[in-house]
């Protein structure tokens, strides 16, 4: 309970809003989780998995119109439309309230309401923030409670103290003796609404995900890149890990890649070269603050994994599969005859049948995948084998070398180095990242998503930059070095040709000894590319043209993607910092004189 006066205030009025049957205030126990399981096995929301195979563990299928963050539906409101900008939908903040209100009148009855207090952070932690989601869903309960510190002691150590109130609902009410469906949602109304002035989120219509467990992309991300912003600090939505070499030496990495591009698969990977340790401090999001030593230390905000499943499995993630033996809801994967779940890629053979993701007799001839591309697990960070202790340390970790990459097929090579802060966050900017199923729409088509954060900045992208460029200001600042690099690339027949996973150690190796000052590097027109033997390459079986196109500079290519970058640059109109459009233009000229 709490004697938060503003906490108490605020479920009142939603509670006369939103006319729930019973307002439930959760102390994040076990047997609260237990039981909002028994509810959605209950409400055929759930079902259990055979607990000789996955014990403790739930299979739940959503909705088929509800498997995946809803950009279009995303809003940044904020009272000017340019402090949104461009890439973000932008409504009127009092218009939106008057909408909002209209669809959140009556949107509980016959649910609970369930209060469920979460700290981004460890609790206590000066840097941490606490958000109150207040939600009629038992599956956002359970989630949020293995994705976030949850429940009675964040009233605790709150007190009367500050929070962001996250409201959310899946907007389909229940008349009277209605039967509920599997998966309540609503089909014609998604909203997922921002107002970064007033720190408020307000989400209707769906039960996925980033949509619905609004600790994460919504707080973390995109009303935290506003706070930061406004204090000097960075919410990015990137990897955390710890990097040990064989003499014991460690650099802290943080990598930025665009949503199902390969952040959980870096954070918990298991190196193909000997000797070398990575451990995972977080999978998807960091936050970022100057220590007293002028460094960037990250800290992970989250206490779970809300992992893509399609990929995983004991060679691609053989940690990430450790983490999913038990205690794990699994969401819209497809499920075995002896009761256990499965999704593409997880075993080396096709199951000759099972029970698709939603419900539906699969067989092997069918060309149609059995679990949806963006299926997930939603595990406890603590269940990972390979967790650093230190993603509890309240401070974070003092950041060597950040990353930034994507899905491209062509263009850009597998690793190059910034010069500096300067064209780092050039760098950043100009990423982009071939479409996946993380987000509804069409799957493949490149689209810019600079620093991985285009779905995440609750701001615009230009003074996001902007705040970029000022965090490299910063007076005695120690600055990581930057890096992009791409895992993806593809040859003529459309095969990866860089093996990725645990080789990708082979690039954080050349990185580490870059932070130690012990790899050269050569100067190109992009930046600095790993020198002639430079990148380890024992024991690795990628052909020397491959490995030679993976490194080469694709004068053409980049080019072109110059002029699709000016473009780009052009929306922002003057917000747009000139150090920017300098670096574009520097990079075209020294492009242009090796034509
Ligand atoms: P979000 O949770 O959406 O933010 O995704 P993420 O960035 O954590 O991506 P994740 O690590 O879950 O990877 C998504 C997909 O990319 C999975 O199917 C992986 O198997 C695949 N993937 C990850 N790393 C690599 C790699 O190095 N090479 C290749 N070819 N595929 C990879
Ligand atoms: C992403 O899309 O980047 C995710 C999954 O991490 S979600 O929580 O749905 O946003
Ligand atoms: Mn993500």
């Amino acid at each position: 309970m709490t004697k938060n006066a503003k906490l108490e205030a605020w479920v009142k009025q939603v509670r006369a809003m939103c006319q729930p049957d019973r307002v439930r205030w959760c102390d994040g126990s076990q047997a609260e989780y237990d039981e909002m399981i028994h509810l959605m096995l209950r409400s055929g929301t759930a079902q259990p998995l055979d607990p000789r195979k996955r014990p403790n563990s739930y299979l739940v299928r959503s909705d088929p119109g509800d498997v995946a963050r809803v950009e279009d539906r995303t809003f940044i409101c904020s009272e000017d439309e340019q402090a949104a900008g461009p890439t973000n939908n932008w409504r009127d903040p009092a218009e939106m309230k008057v909408a909002l209100t209209k669809l959140f009148t009556g949107c509980m009855r016959g649910r609970t309401l369930y209060v469920i207090p979460f700290s981004m952070g460890p609790i206590g932690s000066p840097i941490a923030y606490t958000g109150v989601q207040l939600s009629d869903s038992p599956y956002v309960v359970a989630s949020m409670r293995i994705m976030t510190r949850m429940g009675q002691p964040v009233l605790d150590a709150l007190g009367d103290g500050d929070f962001v109130p996250c409201l959310h609902s899946v907007g389909m009410p229940l008349s009277p003796g209605k039967m509920d469906v599997a998966w309540p949602c609503n089909a014609d109304d998604k909203y997922i609404v921002h107002f970064p002035e007033t720190r408020e989120i307000w989400s209707f219509g769906s039960g996925y995900g980033g949509n619905a467990l609004l600790g994460k992309k919504c707080l973390a991300l995109r009303i935290a890149s506003v706070i930061a912003r406004d204090e000097g600090w960075l919410a990015e939505h990137m990897l955390i890990l710890k990097l040990t070499n064989p003499s014991g030496q460690v650099h802290y990495i943080c990598g930025a890649f665009p949503s199902a591009c390969g952040k959980t698969n870096l954070a918990m990977m298991r190196p193909a070269l000997p000797g070398w340790r990575v451990e995972t401090i977080g999978d998807d999001i960091a936050w970022m603050r100057f220590g007293d030593d002028g460094r960037l230390y990250a800290m992970n905000p989250e206490a779970g994994f809300f992992g893509v499943a399609p990929g995983t499995n004991e060679t691609s993630n053989p940690n990430a599969m450790a983490t999913l033996r038990e205690n794990v809801l699994f969401t819209n994967c497809a499920l075995t005859p002896d009761g256990d779940v499965w999704w593409e890629d997880m075993t080396n053979e096709l199951p000759e049948r099972l029970t698709d993701w939603r419900g539906q007799p699969w067989t092997r001839d069918l060309k149609a995948s059995a679990a949806h591309p963006n299926a997930r697990f939603t595990a406890s960070a603590s269940q990972c084998p390979v967790m650093s202790p230190e993603w509890q340390n309240p401070h974070g970790v003092p950041i060597s070398a950040i990353l930034f990459g994507g899905r491209r097929a062509t263009v850009v090579p597998l690793v190059q180095e910034a010069r500096d802060w300067k064209h780092g966050t050039f760098l950043g900017s100009i990423i982009g990242s071939e479409k996946t199923a993380a987000a509804a729409g069409k799957v493949g088509d490149l689209r810019r998503d600079p620093m991985a954060m285009l779905p995440f900045c609750g701001y615009n992208m230009a003074d996001y930059w902007s705040h970029w460029l000022r965090i490299g200001r910063h007076p005695g600042a120690q600055l990581p070095r930057i890096y992009l690099v791409n895992w993806f690339r593809k040859s003529a027949g459309g095969d990866f040709l860089w093996p990725g996973f645990g080789e990708n150690v082979r690039v954080l190796k050349w990185i580490f000894e870059r932070c130690e000052g012990t790899a050269k590097a050569v100067e190109t027109p992009i930046g600095r590319l790993p020198a002639e033997g430079e990148l380890e390459v024992t024991g690795l079986d990628v052909s020397r043209e491959n490995l030679a196109e993976l490194l080469h500079v694709d004068t053409e290519g980049w080019l072109a993607d110059v002029v699709a970058m000016r473009e780009y640059y052009e929306q922002f109109g003057d917000r747009m910092p000139p150090e920017l459009r300098v670096e574009l233009e520097a990079l075209g000229q020294r492009l242009s004189v090796c034509r």
